[in-house]
């Protein structure tokens, strides 16, 4: 009998992205090149992530970005690789990163530009150092604004609910990529044999339940009333915490085996840490694409209007039940 081909029949992200660009009918193969850009960013980004430490890619550049944070080799290494992966696809408009203080007009008014993409290129960089897993995170909206190329910013404050697609990479023990484009989220590993991201799972779903918190309990000293009373709850009822301090790593936990995943306002960040647009809208699509739920502890992130790029939100993300719990505490 000869050998069955190992790859017969796979379904590589490019296949599967052509399959759910026809539950679009009004995309066309600008979508699919959108996502093809970006799965391409990935694989660039992972093979520099796969020898830092090797090459002489780890380490900061000596400079901070406007989120006052010291930028990693990484980092820089990995926006740009973002930038050159969209920048000839002329169905970008306008790519905004969390390490550039403007949006970049990718092409001026071209006919087909008709997405903008956003992203974290690389999430919990500063644990490069460390080999602990980091992750790139991108959300794509539609330019809805005729003036979009004079008013950039304008173009990108839009509701979560407006998303066309968001996922992630996260470069761990696997570089695996999930993504939806609101029918479902699928994962996809990436087969170094033959660089192509190979379906995992399909219509992954979020267990309502789980006995997991995922919180940076050394700011609880400064949490509202009802997150400390939340914390204590779940020592009484014998949760496991489990923090990574990357979001894109404490997320994928929280898709595949249920719990809540909690940034809540702190003293020193009374808005929330995370940054709405490029990390907690693509996360909350996803949760909720999956079944579960992204509140900011009061109300839908996937509702709540952007006012600046760099916009920041508490985040709570999870099972339904989970995050329902937390918002009763907070609620009181
Ligand atoms: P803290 C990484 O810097 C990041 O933006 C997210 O990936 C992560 O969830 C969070 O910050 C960790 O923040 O304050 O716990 O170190």
């Amino acid at each position: 009998m000869a050998n069955k081909n190992h790859y017969e029949g796979i379904v590589t992200v490019q296949r599967h992205i052509i399959e759910q660009q026809k539950l679009h009918p009004e995309a066309t193969g600008a979508f699919t090149g959108v996502l093809d850009g970006i799965v391409l960013a990935t694989k660039i980004i992972e093979s520099q992530v796969r020898r830092a430490g090797l090459v002489d890619i780890i380490g900061a550049v000596g400079e901070v970005n406007v989120q006052g944070e010291i930028v990693q080799k990484l980092d820089r290494f990995a926006n740009q690789a973002i930038i050159r992966s969209l920048g000839y696809r002329t169905s970008v408009g306008i790519i905004a990163s969390e390490e550039d203080n403007e949006p970049r007009i990718i092409h001026p008014r071209t006919a087909d530009a008709r997405y903008i993409v956003l992203f974290d290129p690389l999430d919990g960089s500063s644990n490069i150092d460390v080999n602990i897993s980091v992750g790139t995170i991108f959300s794509v909206l539609r330019i809805k604004d005729p003036d979009w190329d004079k008013d950039p910013v304008k173009a990108l404050l839009q509701k979560g609910i407006e998303q066309q697609a968001a996922g992630y990479v996260i470069y761990g023990s696997s570089t695996l990529l999930a993504y939806t484009t609101g029918h479902g989220v699928h994962t996809f590993t990436l087969d170094p044999d033959i660089g192509a991201y190979v379906l995992r799972e399909e219509n992954v779903r979020m267990p309502e339940n789980g006995k997991t918190y995922s919180v940076n309990e050394a700011y609880s000293g400064t949490f509202a009333d009802g997150y400390r009373r939340y914390l204590e709850w779940t020592k009484q009822e014998k949760y496991s915490l489990r923090y990574i301090g990357t979001l894109v790593a404490d997320f994928h936990r929280t898709l595949l085996r249920g719990g809540v995943f909690l940034y809540p306002p702190t003293k020193k960040d009374p808005s929330g840490k995370l940054r709405m647009l490029y990390e907690a809208s693509p996360m909350a699509f996803l949760a909720e694409q999956a079944g579960g739920m992204a509140t900011d502890g009061k109300v839908r992130i996937l509702e709540k209007q952007p006012t600046k790029l760099h916009d920041r939100t508490p985040l709570i993300v999870g099972g339904r039940d989970e995050v329902q719990r937390v918002m009763n505490f907070v609620r009181e």
